[in-house]
């Protein structure tokens, strides 16, 4: 297996924050909030990050009512957000672009 990264320090989660527009420290993990257009969008948004999160082998935290989907990331064998979070976060960016949001 690969190697798993190391938990940021608060210093680099701030600091990788800004690269990640709309995501936020919420009780010690990467949070976004998604507004679809419909729930077709929402949930193929999920279906595709889906796929994306199992090729990582980095799973979310993730819920949907409707047309929004509540995400939550971090990584649970460090005890907190590594590398990991942010690719998977700014992937789930691109997926979410390609989505009509409401
Ligand atoms: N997903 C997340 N978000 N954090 C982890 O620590 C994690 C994971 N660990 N998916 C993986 C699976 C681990 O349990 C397996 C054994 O690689």
């Amino acid at each position: 297996m690969a190697d798993r990264p190391t938990k940021l320090s608060d210093v680099d989660v701030q600091a990788a924050l800004r690269d990640v527009s709309g995501w936020t420290l919420a009780s010690g993990k990467l949070h976004r909030e998604y507004a679809f257009a419909n729930f077709v969008e929402a949930f193929g948004f999920m279906a595709s990050a889906a796929l994306v999160a199992e090729s990582m082998n980095h799973h979310p935290e993730w819920s949907n009512v409707y047309r929004t989907v509540k995400i939550d990331l971090s990584t649970h064998d460090a005890g907190g957000i590594t590398k990991l979070d942010f690719d998977l976060a700014k992937k789930m960016e691109s997926l979410a672009a390609k989505r009509t949001a409401k």
